[in-house]
């Protein structure tokens, strides 16, 4: 398969450029990128791997993160449009970043949990979540297990060990931390993951997590995407330091650069980091260097305050076109794969979006469910006085 090929240029309009000196040089007027050198690749610009780092992949693992990735970009693609026709409220996608996304929860082990940001509906693809809870979430339908109280996009499954988002920004990592600290007590076997961005280092659960987890050296890896933009506020902006990774060292932790578009760096340096914890030696701050190549979400025109050169550069070194080059290169994948892999993911999200959408929202009175054993008097007089008002008719 070629770059060129029509059937690649879906998820990528300027198909698999070599990463060059100049593209990366071009790609950092706005983010803080640490220098070069420091940075962890694994993934040469021929497709070729470092042996110095190779986290030693079967080809079958690789080719399954790639089709995860795709399969993120593909239903990232499918559900703006679903946005834009007014039939879901809002997305937050992870175009350019399914790398990072994907490749940090491939690295953690099947007992280990996952505290995601907002971003990462590719993590729990990897964990085996189906797209149909995914778009019963996204409609709020009767089925969606938050029961149309969450945020789009806002997933959780207890089985898959993917705890629920929280949206205000940087939350989840003290949570993360809290949980870790419970597991570690109880002496448990686990892990724990947490996702968040180059925004949230700006947080004071920024500060309190990573404090607390140096302190009491809880196993967690701290996985911060640096994406360039927390909204439309520069990484620059957001700190002084010379990179992110470099704050671990004032919480007494090791800090590691990753290339966030490189799935073997990005799993070689998140497996050591598990190593570490499950060692108990304690939490590490990783961070993913990857750049956001569409809006922040759905309400978002990154046009606004970006420059377009800067976009081209990083879609230059897009994560899945790198890692199609490598499957390339090593025979693992063809375009007759990609075409029938794509349908495949095309029906089984219609089939998702069908069913979803067919499910009526959850009752009105379910509202006052699962919040207290016994609803309050107060509030059975607030549920009463509802289901008596008027109701405007339903249009389907
Ligand atoms: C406490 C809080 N303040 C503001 C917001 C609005 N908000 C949502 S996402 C975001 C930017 C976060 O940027 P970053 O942490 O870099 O993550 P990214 O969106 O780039 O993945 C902001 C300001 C919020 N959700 N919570
Ligand atoms: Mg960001």
């Amino acid at each position: 398969m070629t770059s060129t090929d029509p059937g690649t240029t879906l998820w990528s309009p300027l198909g698999a450029a070599p990463i060059n000196e100049m593209a990366l040089s071009a790609i950092s007027h706005s983010q803080a990128v640490p220098k070069r050198d420091s940075v962890v690749r694994v993934m040469r610009d021929d497709g070729t791997l470092d042996p110095a780092r190779d986290p030693g992949l079967e080809p079958a693992e690789v080719v399954s993160l790639y089709q995860t990735m795709l399969k993120t970009r593909l239903v990232d693609d499918r559900l703006f449009a679903l946005q834009r026709q007014g039939r879901i409220g809002f997305h937050v996608g992870a175009q350019g970043e399914e790398a990072a996304v994907c490749a940090a929860t491939y690295a953690m082990r099947e007992q280990d949990w996952v505290f995601p940001c907002y971003r990462e509906q590719g993590a729990a693809l990897v964990r085996g979540f189906e797209l149909e809870p995914y778009l019963d979430n996204l409609f709020g339908n009767a089925r969606d297990v938050a029961r149309g109280r969450q945020m789009p996009d806002h997933i959780t499954s207890r089985d898959k060990h993917y705890a629920s988002v929280s949206s205000p920004v940087g939350t989840q990592i003290t949570q993360a931390v809290g949980f870790a600290w419970a597991a570690q007590l109880r002496g448990e076997d686990v892990a724990t993951l947490v996702y968040f961005g180059d925004g949230a280092t700006s947080s004071s659960d920024f500060h309190s997590g990573l404090n607390f987890a140096g302190v009491y050296r809880t196993p967690v890896i701290f996985f911060c995407r640096n994406n360039g933009w927390a909204i439309s506020v520069p990484s620059e902006q957001q700190t002084a330091s010379s990179s992110f990774a470099i704050k671990a060292e004032a919480y007494g932790m090791p800090g590691v650069s990753v290339d966030g578009n490189d799935v073997f760096a990005v799993v070689s340096v998140v497996r050591d980091a598990v190593r570490r914890a499950v060692r108990g030696e304690g939490p590490t701050l990783v961070e993913a260097v990857t750049y956001r190549t569409g809006g922040h979400s759905s309400s978002d025109d990154p046009d606004r305050y970006r420059p377009k050169a800067e976009v081209g550069a990083w879609l230059r070194r897009d994560p899945i076109d790198r890692l199609r080059r490598h499957l390339e290169l090593t025979g693992c994948w063809s375009i007759q794969e990609e075409r029938r892999f794509v349908q495949e993911v095309e029906s089984a999200f219609r089939a998702a979006v069908a069913s979803a959408e067919a499910v009526p929202p959850p009752p009105l009175a379910s509202m006052f469910d699962d919040v207290y054993a016994k609803l309050p008097w107060h509030l059975r007089e607030q549920r009463d006085q509802l289901l008596l008002g008027p109701r405007p008719p339903r249009t389907h």
